[in-house]
């Protein structure tokens, strides 16, 4: 079998958490990024984004994800994916705004959901204008799916050719409000994408390692990360972003499946 090294993606904070819910959130810029730092040291090559303002409540702000930025770089080159997906009910034009900077990576949700007790909004204007801000920038998409019905959509928006040929999958599993994090609608889904498709899974809570586990085993790769996981194991907080890193980087020796280097996960994801 081809080697097929495992990217390993980090989302270091996410949008929906608090201190009160995790104490050792990053929030500030120099947080996140030593966040980000941790977590590319112990093995991930993709930090997926989101930052925060002065009151730790989460921001599109250009200059934040500027700042955040220049301070990730400073230590390392992995491959940086800012979220457009912000937070529920962020307008979007703000959702677009960080394109500007020209990540590597950007994500784009490919529905509408209940999101908890929220509505996240991506109706086909939505998706269509971050899709057309993703390629005027030259930024690789990353498809978030969240319910299989998504896929459908990915389907008619590749015929319209609303979004390039190339693009990244994530099937993020486990929000209520989409598809739980069962492994058989990981099977389904994976099922459903083209040959040589490159996809992950973002797990949520207690889907994330066994997930992880299965999507390694499937020749997938892996998202883990405090935005979608706090906790090591039941009753355990997570000490750190890298502490989910390490686990999966662990796992993935005993499955033979060496970790991607930045270097690899950017030849492979074609950056
Ligand atoms: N915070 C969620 C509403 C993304 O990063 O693009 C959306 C989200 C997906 O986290
Ligand atoms: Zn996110």
């Amino acid at each position: 079998m081809a080697i097929n090294p495992l990217i390993i993606t980090c989302a270091v904070v996410g949008a929906e958490l608090t201190k009160e819910d995790y104490p050792y959130l990053p929030t500030t810029p120099k947080e996140i990024a030593e966040s980000a730092r941790g977590a590319v040291e112990a093995g991930a090559s993709i930090i997926h984004l989101h930052v925060r303002d002065e009151q730790e409540k989460p921001s599109q702000r250009v200059e934040i994800f500027g700042e955040v930025t220049k301070k990730i770089r400073r230590h390392c080159e992995c491959v940086l994916q800012y979220s457009t997906g912000g937070a529920v009910g962020t307008p979007l034009d703000k959702r677009c705004a960080p394109l500007k900077l020209k990540p590597d990576m950007a994500t784009l949700s490919m529905g509408t959901m209940n999101f908890g007790p929220d509505i996240f909004e991506n109706t086909e204007k939505t998706m269509r204008t971050i899709a057309e801000a993703i390629q005027e920038n030259g930024v690789m998409p990353e498809l978030e799916i969240f319910d299989y019905g998504m896929m459908e959509t990915v389907d008619r928006f590749l015929k319209k050719g609303f979004i390039p040929e190339k693009f990244h999958v994530d099937f993020v599993l486990g929000v209520p409000g989409g598809m739980s994090g069962e492994i058989k609608n990981l099977i389904l889904l994976k099922d459903r994408l083209s040959p040589g498709q490159t996809w992950t899974v973002a797990g949520l809570g207690r889907f994330q390692l066994p997930l992880s586990v299965h999507a390694i085993a499937m020749g997938g790769h892996v998202r883990v990360g405090i935005e979608d996981n706090i906790y090591y194991r039941k009753g355990e907080l997570a000490k750190s972003n890298a502490q989910l890193v390490e686990r999966v980087v662990r796992i993935a020796k005993e499955l033979d499946r060496p970790v991607a280097t930045v270097q690899q996960a950017r030849d492979m994801l074609g950056l």
